[in-house]
């Protein structure tokens, strides 16, 4: 089956190839001949997953599925969420041309925001929206922890360096690829995905 992943993120698509089987074929917007960019204007993940999959599914007429991603931070009454990839330009008119520089920028804005807070409890929370013949199914997956308070770490993306899964002692960004996906948000929620997807066939 043909299904179009909506995400310009090369991270995130090396991460799903890992875990689709051969039975799926796995395009990108590039491969489509998307270049734009899908707003995500919504104060929910769930909304703006939906809004980017039947953005997709409206104008080309393709099965295909979107997620969005948030981190939830307890003390920050679950901030940045919707906001993480851009969180440190809320509220700030500098802009980042440089998507490192952004993401540096973001946590560096954590951590400052979680100095001398007691709970540095965190989860990621990744909602997928699946569209199939226009009919929508949605999956979400969490990965629970903490955020340390100094970067550890180069592997992975976003906020990884300052994340600290329950039960590890590794961040995310100390593991491979394939330690990430046995227990991260979006491998939980995208297994969900692949399971639906299976018994459906
Ligand atoms: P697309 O919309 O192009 O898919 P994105 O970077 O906006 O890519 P998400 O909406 O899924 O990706 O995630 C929003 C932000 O949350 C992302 O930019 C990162 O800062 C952070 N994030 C998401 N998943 C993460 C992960 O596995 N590890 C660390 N940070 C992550």
């Amino acid at each position: 089956m043909e299904l179009v992943f909506v995400t310009n993120n090369p991270g995130k698509l090396s991460e799903i190839n890992h875990l689709l089987g051969r039975d799926f074929v796995l395009k990108s917007l590039r491969d489509i001949g998307f270049d734009g960019d899908i707003p995500e204007v919504y104060p929910t993940l769930e909304e703006n997953a939906s809004a980017k999959a039947f953005f997709i599914y409206n104008k080309y007429t393709v099965n295909c599925f979107a997620d969005d991603t948030g981190l939830e931070v307890e003390a920050l009454n679950n901030e940045p969420g919707v906001y993480s990839a851009r969180y440190a330009m809320v509220g700030n008119k500098t802009g980042y041309t440089d998507r490192d520089e952004l993401t540096r920028a973001n946590i560096r804005k954590l951590l400052k925001l979680l100095e001398g807070k007691k709970s540095r409890k965190a989860r990621f929370r990744t909602v997928i929206s699946l569209v199939i013949n226009g009919i929508e199914h949605r999956f979400e997956g969490v990965a629970n922890g903490q955020i340390i308070k100094e970067m550890r770490g180069d592997k992975g993306f976003g906020y990884d360096p300052v994340f600290l899964p329950d039960g590890y002692n590794h961040t995310f960004a100390e593991m491979n690829l394939e330690e990430k996906n046995k227990i991260s948000h979006r491998a939980i929620a995208f297994r969900k995905l692949v399971n639906y997807l299976n018994t459906r066939a």
